[in-house]
């Protein structure tokens, strides 16, 4: 790592030094095209703590073990992360009662050596499964064992180094209704509430959140995702906070006072907010690439000045930070550019974007 700091400063120096800059604008964008951050230019996790939200991205684990250049800006730039893929039932208990944390272990001794925190992600999904589940023939009985133990396991390994868990994630179908998973269907409609008092039982400090997608805004699906949490608070459930995802495109994301007027009700409930997962994809933007890239700069300022309009707001973290690395273009078969930075670790508009937004007061 460290030789990576000094090539990186050296070329800055060296950049500087041939006088490829002409005027402030370019010096900052010159220096960050050879590194990410260069001297003189505030991290955007620094911005953040003066703002007292935590920012961050999902992290791809072969990118972190393989490439010094996706580390080096994942621990400059965020202070907290979240395991793309590590923490997930299919990663952690391959096998019944075979568990393997080796992946995630890694990713949480860099967060700790940068100094970031964890999201825990996710101990109950109706995806990324193993097959001895999906496959399985569970009464309920059985199955309330297999997922008790496995949340009890996992948040147990994590007691010391990560106190924020999605517990539940996507519980909600797309027309308000309960999502029909395994879990639904072999259990009931209450195994929401038994994960959440199983993963405080294993750690009492840790924050407890429901986390989905497409309900940021206002709307059938936001509507039901409120009223499910109001009604965990109601029984008493230790539910801590609801993440937000934002997964959006040019195309369609919510308006800016839409996703305040939906934090500030969740927050009446006295719960926390994160936006957790956000993206933008910019396929389907009929606009040229220069313009696609605008489009997107404006969606991130409006997502993160909803959330610095809310004291709620704990987080703003992104589902990756360089295109690079994103899930979009392999679910859509498409290229995209939906974060930050881009394939090669220059800021794209969006970054400065982010960065203008953090400094508005
Ligand atoms: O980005 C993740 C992708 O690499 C995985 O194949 C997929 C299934 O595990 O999950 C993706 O992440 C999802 C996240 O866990 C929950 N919200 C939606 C995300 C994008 O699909």
């Amino acid at each position: 790592m460290k030789r990576t700091v000094c090539l990186c400063l050296s070329l800055v120096l060296f950049l500087a030094a041939c006088g490829g800059t002409t005027g402030p604008n370019a010096t900052r964008t010159e220096s960050r095209t050879v590194s990410t951050p260069p001297a003189g230019i505030t991290p955007l996790r620094d911005l953040a703590q003066k703002r007292a939200i935590f920012i961050g991205a999902a992290v791809d684990y072969d990118a972190l073990q393989n490439e010094p250049q996706y580390a080096y800006v994942l621990g400059s730039e965020f202070n907290i992360l979240t395991p793309e893929n590590m923490m997930k039932f299919d990663a952690t208990e391959p096998e019944p009662n075979v568990f393997n944390f080796v992946p995630a272990d890694a990713i949480v001794k860099f967060a700790q050596q940068h100094h970031m925190r964890v999201r825990g992600h996710t101990l109950v999904w109706y995806n990324a499964l193993p097959t001895w589940i999906t496959n399985g023939t569970f009464s309920r009985d059985q199955l309330i064992a297999i997922l008790k133990q496995h949340i009890m396991t996992e948040v147990s390994h994590y007691r010391s180094s990560v106190n924020i868990w999605d517990v539940v994630n996507e519980a909600v179908a797309d027309d308000g209704t309960l999502r029909q998973s395994i879990w639904e269907r072999v259990i009931g409609p209450n195994y929401i509430d038994m994960a959440f008092s199983w993963a405080h039982e294993a750690n009492p400090q840790a924050h407890l959140f429901y986390n989905d997608y497409a309900g940021e805004g206002l709307g059938t699906k936001s509507d039901a995702i409120y009223n499910l949490v109001k009604g965990m608070r109601q029984r008493g459930v230790p539910i801590y906070g609801v993440g937000l995802q934002m997964h959006v495109s040019t195309q369609y994301y919510p308006s800016t006072q839409d996703v305040i007027t939906n934090m500030q009700r969740l927050a009446a409930l006295g719960l926390k907010v994160q936006i957790t997962e956000m993206d933008v994809k910019t396929q389907d933007d009929p606009n040229p690439p220069a313009q696609r890239l605008q489009d997107e700069a404006q969606i991130y300022h409006a997502e993160m000045s909803a959330c610095l309009a809310v004291t709620a707001c704990e987080a703003f973290v992104m589902w990756g930070f360089t295109d690079a690395h994103s899930w979009i273009p392999i679910f859509t078969n498409h290229a995209d550019a939906p974060l930050p930075f881009d394939t090669n670790y220059q800021p794209k508009p969006a970054f400065f974007a982010l960065e203008q937004a953090l400094k508005e007061q």
